[in-house]
């Protein structure tokens, strides 16, 4: 017998609304765009023909409605792998837990998050201004010491190639997209392989006031080529999404807008449009354009 989900382990709003994200399953479509900054929301409802619904709560802004026909929800996470673990476990709970009565529900529903976001390239040959989907996450984050997965080869090698690489204390963990949605919205696109950091700054390897640990950690981490499998990029989130991806059974895809190359030291002065193009082509690949 399936068992009932205690109302500690997920909190329900008075409302009937889910705890962090403040939503009920009827406000949420099954094709999500999820963005790191709650202003830029707006930027992809924008386009949006029509908003149904609006709401906010922490950093966790939504807006639902069509564009060119096609439901959509828009939401914000803010930054870091944390954030995306309570995300991604409250808009799974949302399909697939009856909220009245607390059991998971016999019929699974999958969803489809896009994650449109900002990056930083390590490889000479993806410039500022580049728009990259990512086929594999590389977590350099402790989420999956919690969590229990099976790997695929490639993904252990490579997660234990950088493990030696940067000489980290614990294991990283590597994860693949979904293919699904690279084929469909990484279509016209860089695709690449994407390092998600536990920071920003020294995980990042920027020295504001502070030498970070592994000071050579971009050298380090753009050299590796494993059968061809090269890193390509930096940011904060998409190993979180793919691995919560995975574990939840949801199809997830990382985009990003390369608005820095840390190699040429080169930051792109247009980060606005070079965001407002990739919101674009996602919306024109989700909606079948
Ligand atoms: C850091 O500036 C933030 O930008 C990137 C990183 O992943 C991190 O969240 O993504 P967003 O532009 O989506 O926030
Ligand atoms: N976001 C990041 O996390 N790193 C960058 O360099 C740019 C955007």
């Amino acid at each position: 017998m399936t068992k009932r989900i205690p109302e500690s382990e997920l909190i329900i709003n008075a409302d009937g609304s889910i705890y962090h994200l403040n939503l009920k399953p009827e406000h949420l479509a099954s094709t999500v765009i999820a963005v790191g900054d709650p202003d830029r929301v707006e930027k992809v409802s924008q386009y949006f023909d029509e908003i149904e619904f609006k709401t906010s709560k922490r950093e966790f802004v939504t807006h639902t409605g069509k564009y060119k026909g096609k439901r959509v929800t828009a939401i914000s996470t803010g930054m870091g792998t944390d954030n995306i673990e309570i995300f991604m476990t409250e808009l799974d709970a949302l399909v697939n837990v009856d909220l009245d009565t607390r059991l998971p529900k016999g019929k699974h529903t999958t969803l489809d998050i896009i994650r449109v976001g900002t990056s930083g390239s390590m490889q000479t040959d993806i410039p500022a201004g580049s728009l990259l989907a990512s086929a594999y996450g590389i977590g350099l984050d402790t989420l999956m010491a919690f969590y229990s997965t099976e790997y695929t080869e490639l993904e252990r090698n490579v997660a234990q190639l950088v493990q030696q690489t940067l000489d980290l204390p614990f294991r990283p963990y590597c994860i693949e997209g979904s293919k699904k949605l690279l084929g469909i919205v990484g279509k016209g696109l860089v695709i690449g392989n994407t390092a998600t950091c536990p920071g920003f700054f020294g995980p990042q390897g920027r020295e504001v006031r502070v030498k970070p640990a592994i000071p050579d950690i971009i050298e380090r981490l753009s050299s590796i080529d494993l059968d061809g499998f090269k890193i390509t990029n930096f940011e904060m989130e998409t190993s979180g999404y793919y691995a919560m991806g995975r574990l939840l059974g949801h199809d997830v895809l990382s985009l990003n807008a390369i608005v820095a190359n840390r190699i040429t030291q080169e930051f792109a002065s247009n980060t606005y449009d070079i965001v407002d193009d990739l919101i674009k082509h996602t919306l024109d690949r989700i909606a079948g354009h």
